[in-house]
C-alpha cells in the first residue's frame, strides 16, 4: 500500500492536484503573499523526513533515531544565521501566526499592553487584534497612518508610545506599501522601555537581499514566514538576540508546539541556501522595479495608490474613483485569470468582505522571469478588467473577461512554470 503513486492511491485527490497545476500555470500570481516555491524546495516538502517525531532541538530530542534530523534543522539554522545575520534562529514555527504567539509568549505576561499597527491600516491580525488570540491574552492598542500620507509618521507613533506605555511594540504589516524604518521604531521603544518586534512576514525575501533595511539589529525579536518573498515552503521563524534565545526556544517546544514538521525545515534549508545563491538578490530587487512598473502602468489607466506609490513587493489600490468594490474587482480579475487580494485601505468605509481596494504584488510575477514591460501589460489588463469587465451594476461583462483570459494565458505560456511537473 505504501508504495502507490497519489495517482494510484487516491484519483480523486490527483485530479484535485492536476487542476491546481493547471491554475497555477495558467494564471498570474498577484496576491503579494504568494510566491512559487522551487522543485528543490517542494521536494524536501515531500520527503520521508514526514515520517519522524524530533520533538526537541538539535542534539537534545525526546525521541530517539534522530540523528539525520539533528543534521537538518541544524542545517537549517546555520543557513538562515548566515543569511540574516541573526544570533539565534528557532526554524520550528509552522506559521507566521505561530511565531508572533511564541514571541509573546516569550515575551509578555497575560495582559501585557502591545503596541502595533491596525489591521484596518494594513497591520495584521495577531499584533493584538480583538478577534485574535492577540487581542484576547494581551491589551491591544494600535496607531495608524498619517492621514495627510497614509505613511506612518514616527513622531505619532512615538506620542502613542509615550501614552500606552507598552511593554511590546510591533513593526510590521501586511498591507503597507512602503519602507519602514526599524531603526526609529528602536529608539521609540527604547524611549518608553519597550522591547520592539519586527514581523516581516511579508518583506523577509528583501530583507535577505537587502533590498528592505534590516530590522535584525534593532529589534529583540523578528518574527518572519518562509514562503512569500522568499520564496520557501509553507511555514515560519524566529530570529532573536541571543539573550532571548532559550525563552523563544520554550516558547516553541514545549510552549506552543509539539512535534516539528522536519520535512518543512528540510525544506527551509533548502530555501535559506537557494537565498544565498547567485540571482537571489537580483531578483529581489527586481520584485521592487517590476511593482514600480505596476504603478506606473495604473496610474497611467487613472488608478489611485495609497501613498502614489510603492518602495516594495506589494500596492495597495484605492478604487473608489473606479466605481468598484474591492471584492468586485478581484472577483472579476480573477475570472480573467489575474488572482489578486481584496484590501481595505486606510479609513475604509466598506467592510473588509467588501473593501474599496485591492493588493497587488509582484514576487509571483518576478519569480516566472516578467519584467517592466510585462508588468506594463498586466497594469492594461488590470484596467480594462476594472474599467469595461462589467456592466456598472456588478454583472460581468463575459467577452471582455475572455478576451483579458486569453492574453493572459498567451503571457502565462510566455513564461512558464513547472514546465514538466507531473500532478
Ligand atoms: N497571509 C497574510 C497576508 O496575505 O498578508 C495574512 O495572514
Amino acid at each position: 500500500m505504501i508504495n502507490r503513486t497519489l495517482r494510484q492511491a487516491d484519483s480523486e485527490m490527483a485530479r484535485i492536484l492536476a487542476g491546481e497545476l493547471e491554475r497555477q500555470k495558467t494564471t498570474l500570481m498577484l496576491i503579494p503573499s504568494e510566491n512559487y516555491a522551487s522543485r528543490a524546495v517542494m521536494a524536501a516538502a515531500g520527503t520521508i523526513f514526514t515520517n519522524k517525531y524530533a520533538e526537541g532541538y538539535p542534539r537534545r530530542r525526546y525521541y530517539h533515531g534522530c540523528e539525520y534530523y539533528d543534521q537538518l534543522e541544524q542545517l537549517a539554522i546555520d543557513r538562515a544565521k548566515e543569511l540574516f545575520g541573526a544570533e539565534h534562529i528557532n526554524v520550528q514555527l509552522h506559521t507566521g501566526s505561530q511565531a508572533n504567539m511564541a514571541a509573546y509568549w516569550a515575551m509578555l505576561e497575560p495582559g501585557d499592553k502591545l503596541l502595533a499597527m491596525s489591521v484596518a491600516q494594513g497591520g495584521h491580525l495577531t499584533h493584538g487584534d480583538k478577534i485574535n488570540f492577540s487581542g484576547v491574552a494581551y491589551e491591544g492598542h494600535f496607531y495608524g497612518l498619517d492621514p495627510d500620507t497614509d505613511q506612518l509618521n514616527y513622531e505619532m507613533i512615538a506620542e502613542q508610545a509615550r501614552q500606552v506605555r507598552p511593554k511590546l511594540m510591533i513593526a510590521g504589516a501586511s498591507a503597507y506599501p512602503r519602507i519602514i524604518d526599524f531603526k526609529r521604531m528602536k529608539e521609540i521603544a527604547d524611549e518608553v522601555g519597550a522591547y520592539l518586534l519586527a514581523d516581516i512576514a511579508h518583506i523577509v525575501g528583501l530583507v535577505a537581499a537587502e533590498a528592505h533595511p534590516d530590522p535584525v539589529p534593532y529589534c529583540d525579536v523578528v518574527t518572519s514566514t518562509t514562503h512569500k518573498t522568499l520564496r520557501g515552503p509553507r511555514g515560519a521563524m524566529i530570529m532573536c538576540k541571543e539573550e532571548w534565545g532559550d525563552k523563544i526556544d520554550r516558547a516553541v517546544f514545549p510552549g506552543i508546539q509539539a512535534g516539528p514538521l522536519m520535512q518543512i525545515i528540510a525544506a527551509k534549508a533548502v530555501a535559506f541556501k537557494e537565498a544565498q545563491e547567485f540571482g537571489f538578490r537580483e531578483y529581489q530587487r527586481q520584485i521592487i522595479r517590476n511593482c514600480q512598473a505596476l504603478a506606473a502602468s495604473l496610474l497611467e489607466e487613472g488608478f489611485t495608490l495609497v501613498t502614489g506609490g510603492t518602495d516594495n513587493h506589494l500596492l495597495l489600490v484605492d478604487l473608489r474613483n473606479k466605481g468598484v468594490t474591492g471584492k468586485l474587482a478581484a472577483d472579476l480579475m480573477e475570472m480573467a485569470g489575474m488572482v489578486v487580494n481584496k484590501n481595505l485601505i486606510p479609513g475604509d468605509p466598506l467592510p473588509s468582505t467588501e473593501t474599496s481596494g485591492i493588493r497587488p504584488g509582484t514576487p509571483g510575477l518576478t519569480t516566472r522571469g516578467m519584467k517592466e514591460p510585462q508588468m506594463h501589460q498586466i497594469g492594461k489588463a488590470i484596467a480594462r478588467v476594472v474599467h469595461d469587465g462589467h456592466d456598472g451594476e456588478g454583472n460581468p461583462n463575459e467577452a471582455v473577461l475572455a478576451e483579458v483570459r486569453a492574453e493572459v494565458r498567451e503571457l502565462c505560456a510566455m513564461f512558464p512554470i513547472y514546465e514538466d511537473l507531473e500532478a
